[in-house]
């Protein structure tokens, strides 16, 4: 199964401008529990580093651009991120990391659960240990 698992989101949009609609179980193949945006990241900057146990997660890059890299411990693949309607899946288990970031770069992320530190792996041997 391919590691970078990117949903196109319908543009409902028209002469006006762009809209795109996300709702969970329907194009968000989870329920939403928790949605958080990350901006203003230095382009020197990566994020990310982690892996994590039980949370899914989709981002998009609502603005701008950055490219994910996917890591299942055994290979390891990676996207650009740059269109509104562009999403990626993160799922259990696989090590992300999220580089070149734009200036302008607003990446929204809609999450299946709330918060929680104890979900994630920071470490990457700790990972490679548990998939
Ligand atoms: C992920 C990628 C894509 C909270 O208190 N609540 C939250 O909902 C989040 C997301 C973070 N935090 C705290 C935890 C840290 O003290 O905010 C701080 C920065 O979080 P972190 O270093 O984990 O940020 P990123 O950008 O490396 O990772 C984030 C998400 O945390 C993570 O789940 O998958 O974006």
């Amino acid at each position: 199964m391919s590691l970078i698992k990117l949903i196109e989101f319908n543009q409902l949009g028209d002469d006006r401008g762009g809209l795109v609609s996300l709702e969970q179980n329907k194009n968000i193949p989870f329920d939403i529990k928790r949605v958080y945006y990350i901006f203003d990241t230095k382009g020197s900057v990566a994020r990310g580093f982690h892996a994590h146990k039980a949370l899914r997660q989709i981002a998009v890059c609502v603005k701008g651009s950055c490219r994910f890299l996917m890591d299942n411990g055994h290979n390891k693949a990676e996207v650009v991120l740059d269109k509104p309607n562009k999403g990626i899946l993160i799922d259990v288990m696989q090590w992300h990391e999220m580089h070149d970031f734009s200036d302008d770069c607003v990446l929204i992320v809609l999450a299946s659960d709330y918060y929680d530190e104890t979900d994630y792996i920071r470490n990457y041997d700790d990972f490679l240990c548990q998939i």
